[in-house]
């Protein structure tokens, strides 16, 4: 290889990233492509660092690109549907990745494992990135995609005789599916490898439901080296063994009446504002839907006895309606609401409470 080349091996990602974002951008998947290959770079001379261009082309500039994707739709600056069309180049980008590099990959794999969504969620590219580089890495990945019913994982992973099963969620109201998907994994006797957003900052919630986490796929990648333990029990458990404070029926009792809940928030909402007699069906159904969004991560703040979690929620939202124009006010109306109907419940109430100190009026 000459210095020149090595160089631009070596060199750093910041143009490509531009390049790529304008290219997604601008819904072009064909120079979203290309910027890959080049960032691939056109002769590189082993497989070992054919694998690690391509690791990097995945990680370091397809998913910050990404996540800048994301960003942009949170502060209004693109549509939902470019937001869409933008997400499938980046799909079709990790498969140029996946096409090019694989004839660098390892010849024997290093063992087998089963990569999937939990059930409900729908953010597939995460887990296909972690996938893709585990391939590099020379294990032979069983890569199932979004919403995997747990019985059908657990099917799976006994089939494979999978050395571990990791799973990826990225929003937080699916942790009990996350959950009841770690217990009954490693209640069959495989390991669990937990990623993805959901699981919280430093994968937080996972740790309480008895997984190993990682913060990527370099992070999975050293566990599995390490050789995962298997659990030593076999037995799926109640979700309460892991989570004590269910028993107190706060969780369950907010499931049981959320639409109730939703219904009677949406009737204080109108009334503490009167001009939304004026809003559209399509702004109403928004407003019920955020709502029920409210609600749904309530219920969630519960199960996993994380303030934390709800008030970062509301701050997202706070900053998802201010770049919308709504003001983050009228969510203190919505709390206030779901203060009052559930007063008697002492972690609904530290919940809620908390939240309403992260809203600026
Ligand atoms: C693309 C996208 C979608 C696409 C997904 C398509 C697809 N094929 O994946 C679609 C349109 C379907 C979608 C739907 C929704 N989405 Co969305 N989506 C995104 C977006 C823009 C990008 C996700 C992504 O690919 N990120 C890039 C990857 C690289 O980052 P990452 O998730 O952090 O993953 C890395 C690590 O976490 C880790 N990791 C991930 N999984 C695993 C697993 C293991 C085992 C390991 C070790 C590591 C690991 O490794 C990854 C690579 O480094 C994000 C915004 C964002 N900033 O991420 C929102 C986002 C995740 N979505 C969001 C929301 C709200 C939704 C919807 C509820 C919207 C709605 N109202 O319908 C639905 C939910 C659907 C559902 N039930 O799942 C919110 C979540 C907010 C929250 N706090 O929960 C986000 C953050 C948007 C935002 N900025 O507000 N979405």
């Amino acid at each position: 290889m000459t210095g020149g080349e090595n160089n631009d091996f070596t060199s750093s990602l910041a143009s490509p990233r531009e390049q790529l974002w304008q290219a997604l951008h601008e819904g072009d998947e064909t120079s979203a492509v290309a910027v890959v290959r080049r960032a691939l770079g056109a002769d590189i001379p082993t497989a070992e660092q054919m694998r690690a261009a391509g690791e990097r082309v995945l990680l370091e500039l397809i998913a910050p690109v990404q996540e800048r994707l994301g960003a942009a739709w949170a502060a209004n600056d693109i549509t939902v549907a470019q937001e869409h069309a933008g997400t499938a180049i980046s799909e079709r980008c990790v498969s140029a990745v996946a096409d090019a590099t694989a004839s660098a990959r390892p010849g024997t794999p290093a063992g087998r494992v089963v990569v999937a969504c939990v059930d409900g969620e729908w953010h597939a590219l995460p887990a296909r990135l972690v996938s893709e580089v585990l391939r590099l890495r020379g294990w032979r990945v069983d890569y199932l995609g979004a919403q995997v019913p747990t019985e059908h994982l657990v099917a799976h992973a006994r089939y494979t005789r999978t050395r571990a099963v990791l799973v990826s969620s990225s929003i937080e109201t699916l942790l009990p599916a996350a959950h009841n998907a770690i217990s009954s994994i490693q209640g069959a006797g495989f390991p669990v490898i937990a990623g993805g957003a959901a699981f919280g900052p430093q994968g937080r919630y996972a740790r309480l439901m008895r997984a190993e986490w990682a913060a990527d796929a370099r992070g999975a990648a050293a566990l599995l080296a390490g050789n995962p333990r298997r659990p030593g029990t076999l037995a799926v458990r109640p979700p309460e063994a892991d989570l004590p404070h269910l028993g107190d029926e706060e969780y369950t009792m907010v499931r049981r009446t959320g639409r109730q809940l939703v219904k009677q928030a949406l009737a204080d909402v109108e009334e503490g504002f009167p001009e939304m007699r004026w809003y559209s069906r399509y702004q109403n159904e928004r407003t019920a839907e955020d709502i029920e969004h409210i609600v749904n991560y309530l219920a969630t703040a519960l199960y996993v006895d994380s303030p934390d979690l709800f008030a970062r929620f509301i701050t997202w939202t706070a900053d998802i309606l201010a770049a919308r124009g709504v003001p983050p006010r009228c969510l203190l109306a919505a709390l206030d609401s779901l203060l009052n109907q559930l007063k008697d419940f002492p972690r609904v109430f530290g919940i809620l409470d908390t939240a309403r100190g992260v809203i600026h009026r």
